[in-house]
């Protein structure tokens, strides 16, 4: 079938909206129409050149809002007409990390998904006669899309996919790092770096977490209406000091934050959000995707007096409990329409690049 589509044909450049082919699903597969999807700063990285698994030609995006369409061989657990969230974080239930019951990564299509390719090893996207590549394993920049049935989470269809889509990704992984990663508990100071929608979703998360002092941190204060909007407690713009910031952070703090978060994906900033922690037991969650080659460094002593340093992937949620955030949302539990800053076309979308680039949106959510 046909399909509009974004095409990242390189890095570094434009997409550009053309119409693709899109085969049918094969077993185990689904093909979906996309509603709505969020274009998310990893779709930024991706585009950039600076993702090792970056694939070219390829179909962006992967925080979408979805309806069933046809489902292939051997596919029962969603059916035509169901509306999904597609998951760039599997769920089969069934692998040894799945299983384990200790992470929510799950190992069954990652491997393919990591290739741009479907989990036989080809791909059901062309143009033109020429193959283009899926993306985490969900592509939602394209109307159509086939994601494998392990890779999707059946969602209330009472529930807006325009704003449900930022399920797919951003306010799922603040939220679920700070209940899921770090456990925060009520009283705790979280200094939370990067006010985008993931650093504002941890905002959101800590409030629900019941936190005591939310300290919010960006470089552009622009930022800062929307943290204090979510819950911030109070708000630091690093560039109005002279000293390092985590220097910033621990004077506030009697000698430093319960818990941090980096919401940005510098590793200097991954350094300072860890030793902003206090001695002895502050818990640093990196969160933030970092270019190929970058490494993070801290003084090892950091770690042997006291503090922890760890990451999380999607906020450590399992995609089959995804329709749980979906009801929160409708019963006014999660706030995901302050995250909805501007809404496009799929023709606009290099704009909401442009936005994300320019710090003046949190999320452009693109309508089909
Ligand atoms: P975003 O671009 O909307 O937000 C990033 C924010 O960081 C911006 O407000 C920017 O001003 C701020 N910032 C930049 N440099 C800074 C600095 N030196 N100090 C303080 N603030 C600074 O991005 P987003 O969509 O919210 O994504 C944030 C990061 O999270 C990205 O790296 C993205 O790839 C990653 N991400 C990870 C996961 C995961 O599961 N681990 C999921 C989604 C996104
Ligand atoms: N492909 C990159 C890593 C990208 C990455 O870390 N992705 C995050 C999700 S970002 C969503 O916006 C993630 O969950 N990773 C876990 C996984 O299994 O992909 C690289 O460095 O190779
Ligand atoms: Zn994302």
């Amino acid at each position: 079938m046909k399909s509009r589509a974004a095409v990242a044909w390189e890095a570094g450049k434009p997409l550009e909206v053309t119409e693709i082919d899109v085969e049918g699903p094969k077993a185990g597969e689904v093909l979906v129409r996309n509603v709505a999807t969020g274009v998310c700063h990893t779709d930024a990285f991706t585009l950039s050149g600076a993702d090792p698994e970056g694939n070219f030609p390829s179909v962006l995006g992967h925080e979408g809002g979805a309806i069933v369409e046809e489902v292939g061989k051997g596919v029962t657990s969603v059916a035509p007409g169901d509306h999904v969230i597609p998951l760039y974080t599997a769920d089969c239930g069934e692998c040894k990390l799945c299983k384990s019951g200790k992470t929510n990564l799950c190992s069954s299509v990652r491997e393919t998904q990591g290739k741009g390719v479907m989990p036989d090893g080809t791909s059901r996207f062309s143009t033109n006669g020429k193959s283009l590549h899926h993306y985490m394993g969900c592509s939602t920049f394209s109307e159509y899309s086939v994601v494998a049935g392990v890779s999707l989470a059946k969602v209330s269809k009472d529930a807006p996919l325009d704003k449900v889509c930022l399920l797919g990704c951003g306010v799922t992984t603040g939220i679920g790092a700070v209940r899921n990663t770090a456990g925060v508990e009520p009283g705790s100071n979280v200094a939370v770096f990067g006010l985008g929608a993931i650093g504002l979703a941890a905002i959101q998360g800590a409030v629900m977490a019941q936190a005591g002092r939310i300290i919010a941190i960006d470089i552009n204060p622009s930022k800062f209406e929307l943290a204090k909007q979510m819950g911030a407690t109070e708000c630091v713009n690093p560039k109005d000091y002279d000293q390092p910031i985590q220097e910033v952070i621990v004077d506030m703090t009697d000698g430093g934050v319960d818990y941090s978060f980096e919401c940005i994906g510098n590793v200097h900033v991954m350094r300072s959000a860890l030793e902003c922690c206090h001695k002895g037991w502050g818990k640093s969650v990196v969160i933030g995707v970092a270019g190929a080659g970058e490494e993070i460094s801290t003084r090892p002593f950091q770690l042997v007096t006291g503090r922890e340093w760890t990451g999380s992937a999607f906020g450590g949620v399992k995609g089959r409990n995804l329709n749980g955030f979906v009801n929160s949302y409708m019963c006014g539990h999660i706030d995901l329409d302050s995250f909805v800053t501007h809404n496009m076309k799929l023709e606009q979308i290099n704009e909401a690049f442009d936005l994300l680039h320019e710090g003046k949106s949190i999320r452009t959510v693109i309508h089909f």
